[in-house]
C-alpha cells in the first residue's frame, strides 16, 4: 500500500485546510484539526485524519453547523451546561472546560451536560484535560442507533463509548475510552475501505445472523461487547447522556438525522471529582494506592489503557504520522471546498 508520512504541524494544517476550505469558523477548525490530528498521533485511525471526510460529509448535508458560538450556562452548583448550537461538540467543550474546572475543584464534584452537539471525537480527548489538572473524569455520549441490545437483532443503542481518566503524578494519566459495541463504528468503516474481514462477534446482518462481511453489518446491525454486560453499560449511556441532559437517545439521533448518513446528533455528559476535595491531606498516600494497583496489573503483564496511545503519541512526534495515499488524496480533495 502506497502511504504518505506526515509531520504532526502538516497534518494539524491539512485539517485546517480542509475545515476553512468548507465553511468552518476559525474556532470550530481549529478545535476539529486538533482533535483529528491527536486522534491520529495516538494511533487511533478510526478516530484521526479519516474522520475528516465523515464531518465534511456531515456539513455538506447541513446536518452540522459550521460557525455556532456555543452558549456556556453555570446550571447549578454542581452543573455546567454547554449548548452547542448544532455544531461538533469540541469548541463546546474547550469554552465550558474552565467553568467545570472550577466547581469541580470548589465542590469536589461537577458535571457538564453538552446539548446540541454532532459528536465524532474520541472521548479520551475530552478526559485528558481532566487528568492534567489533577482530576478524575468519567465521559459518556450516545450516538446512532447502531447496535442491537443483547438478545435482540434490531440496532437501537449507539457506540455508546465510556471514558474514565485518573490522573497520575509525572506518568501518563491512566484513561480508559471504550465503546460499549464491540468495535467502533469507524473501525467497521475502515475494514470495509480496506477490503478486510471482521473478527467474529462484531455484528450481524439486517436478517440477524452473524457475519464478518463489514458492509452488512453497517446495513444490520453492531453488536455491544460482553453480551447482556455491554448492552446494560449501553443502556446507562443512553439514560445519562440522553434524557438525563434533556437530550436524544441514539434511536431519536438516527430519526432526526432521517437518512441524511450525518454523524450522531445529541448530548455528552462529563464528570470531573477533585482526588483533593474528596481526600484532603490524605490524597498523596491514597493517590500511592493506586500506583500499588497500577503496578500489580503491569507486574502480571497487563497493559495499562492509555499506554499504547502514550507510545504512539511519542512515536508519531518523532516520526509523524503515515496514511495511505489513497486516503490522503481524497482528504486533499476536499480543499476544493463543497
Ligand atoms: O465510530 O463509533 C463510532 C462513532 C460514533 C460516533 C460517530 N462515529
Amino acid at each position: 500500500m502506497e502511504s504518505v508520512t506526515l509531520s504532526l504541524p502538516e497534518a494539524y494544517d491539512l485539517a485546517l485546510e480542509v475545515l476553512s476550505a468548507n465553511g468552518f469558523s476559525a474556532d470550530h477548525a481549529a478545535a476539529i484539526a486538533r482533535n483529528v490530528t491527536a486522534g491520529e498521533r495516538d494511533g487511533c485511525a478510526s478516530h484521526g485524519l479519516w474522520r475528516l471526510l465523515g464531518i465534511v460529509d456531515t456539513l455538506r448535508k447541513g446536518k452540522v453547523s459550521p460557525d455556532a458560538e456555543p452558549q456556556i450556562h453555570d446550571q447549578a452548583p454542581g452543573i455546567a451546561r454547554a449548548d452547542a448550537g448544532g455544531a461538533f461538540s469540541l469548541l463546546a467543550y474547550e469554552r465550558a472546560l474552565p467553568l467545570l474546572l472550577e466547581k469541580a475543584r470548589h465542590n469536589g464534584i461537577a458535571a457538564l451536560a453538552i446539548n446540541r452537539c454532532v459528536h465524532f471525537s474520541a472521548l479520551f480527548a475530552d478526559i485528558e484535560p481532566l487528568t492534567e489538572a489533577g482530576l478524575v473524569g468519567l465521559a459518556c455520549t450516545p450516538s446512532h442507533a447502531w447496535v442491537a441490545p443483547a438478545g435482540g437483532t434490531l440496532p437501537l443503542f449507539g457506540t455508546n463509548p465510556i471514558a474514565f481518566g485518573w490522573p497520575r503524578q509525572d506518568k501518563p494519566p491512566f484513561i480508559v475510552d471504550m465503546a460499549t459495541s464491540a468495535a467502533a463504528r469507524g473501525e467497521i468503516q475502515l475494514h470495509q475501505r480496506a477490503g478486510k474481514a471482521l473478527p467474529e462477534g462484531w455484528g450481524i446482518d439486517s436478517q440477524g445472523q452473524p457475519t464478518t462481511d463489514a458492509a452488512e453489518v453497517l446495513n444490520g446491525a453492531m453488536l455491544t461487547f460482553g453480551g447482556h454486560k455491554g448492552s446494560a453499560l449501553a443502556a446507562m449511556v443512553e439514560l445519562l447522556a440522553g434524557p438525563l441532559i434533556g437530550d436524544m437517545t441514539s434511536a431519536e439521533s438516527l430519526a432526526w438525522d432521517n437518512g441524511a448518513g450525518g454523524l450522531p446528533y445529541g448530548g455528552e455528559l462529563i464528570l470531573a471529582l477533585d482526588p483533593q476535595r474528596f481526600l484532603g491531606a490524605q490524597a498523596p498516600e491514597q493517590l500511592a494506592r493506586a500506583e500499588t494497583l497500577f503496578m500489580g496489573m503491569q507486574e502480571q503483564g497487563a497493559r495499562l489503557p492509555g499506554e499504547r496511545r502514550f507510545a504512539c503519541r511519542q512515536q508519531s512526534e518523532r516520526q509523524g504520522v503515515i496514511i495511505s495515499r489513497s486516503l490522503h488524496d481524497e482528504i486533499c480533495a476536499l480543499r476544493q471546498g463543497g
